[in-house]
């Protein structure tokens, strides 16, 4: 083992600094921006919701209504401007991914979060593990961030409890039985001594594994906090649900053509992994933020 994958194995997330050219994230704001734009002008006097395309390609709202909505997510950009996919498959990224979750690779998701405002207060996101949103036959997942503008203390960056990916699964069911995608942190007594604050200057990229706890907080700044976040999957840990991304039983040739480094198959890896089922939820729910209120 080096000493990305020593740290990693041990603190379940590993941070690289500028690891992204400010040169390719200029150009990837300037696509930001121009979609943004076209949607805000697109979207004036109509209301519509973040519906899902073909392509799960869409925006997500804080509100329905057309005179308060704001963007708090653009969902898999990947799937429809070049730069997304070629930032999702770039090489010094994936050689990282690959050597964490064990030699192969498939990509699995992608969302832009912009994290509204101060002024707006909102998009906070809840502590919570992606496991729980996503279960597979193992736990070779991993989450890539990476800040397209300078994040400090005061941007609401992510925050990562160090060392949790080996410990529980916590429920992220209400009292209700519903799946709600947070941990009740008070109930299950969960410290924060360990909470890494990941601040960096855009381009910087934190690699985190899928049952890492983490959340982010309130943004103090008067501007929104881009974060593009990444998942990939080792090609043999076989989804147990189907999470909205590309998924065997949906389309095996699509989802095979998300294989970046190693070989299609049918035989999934199985594991001691600790699993609860994202289910039932209350309604059709189209992004963290709607399931977290
Ligand atoms: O945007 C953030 O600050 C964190 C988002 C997150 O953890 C998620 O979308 O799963």
């Amino acid at each position: 083992m080096d000493k990305d994958q020593i740290f990693f194995k041990k603190n379940g997330y590993l941070l690289k600094k500028n690891l992204i050219d400010k040169k390719f994230i200029d150009k990837i704001n300037k696509v930001v921006n121009k979609v943004v734009a076209q949607d805000k002008q697109k979207n004036k006097n109509k209301i519509t919701n973040g519906t899902q395309s073909y392509d799960n390609y869409h925006f997500v709202y804080n509100s329905n209504s057309s005179k308060n909505k704001e963007i708090l997510r653009l969902n898999n950009p990947q799937n429809r401007h070049k730069i997304f996919y070629e930032l999702s498959r770039n090489r010094k990224i994936i050689s990282i991914v690959k050597k964490l979750i064990g030699g192969s690779v498939r990509f699995h998701l992608g969302k832009l979060n912009f994290k509204l405002p101060n002024k707006k207060k909102g998009s906070e996101v809840a502590w919570h593990q992606d496991w729980a949103f996503y279960p597979h036959t193992n736990d070779d997942l991993v989450t890539v961030g990476i800040y397209l503008e300078d994040c400090t203390e005061k941007n609401g960056p992510l925050k990562i409890i160090k060392n949790s990916h080996t410990k529980r699964l916590y429920s992220h069911h209400s009292n209700e039985n519903f799946f709600v995608g947070k941990i009740d942190t008070k109930k299950n007594k969960i410290g924060f001594k360990d909470a890494i604050t990941i601040t960096g200057t855009a381009g910087t990229v934190v690699f985190f594994h899928c049952r890492s706890i983490h959340g982010s907080g309130h943004n103090k700044m008067n501007s929104s906090r881009p974060l593009i976040l990444f998942g990939y999957r080792a090609c043999d840990a076989w989804p147990l649900i189907n999470d909205g991304n590309p998924h065997p039983e949906v389309n095996i040739e699509n989802y095979n053509k998300n294989i970046i480094v190693g070989k299609k198959t049918v035989k999934p890896r199985m594991t001691k992994v600790p699993t609860i089922i994202p289910l039932p939820k209350k309604k059709h729910y189209v992004s963290i933020y709607e399931l977290q209120k």
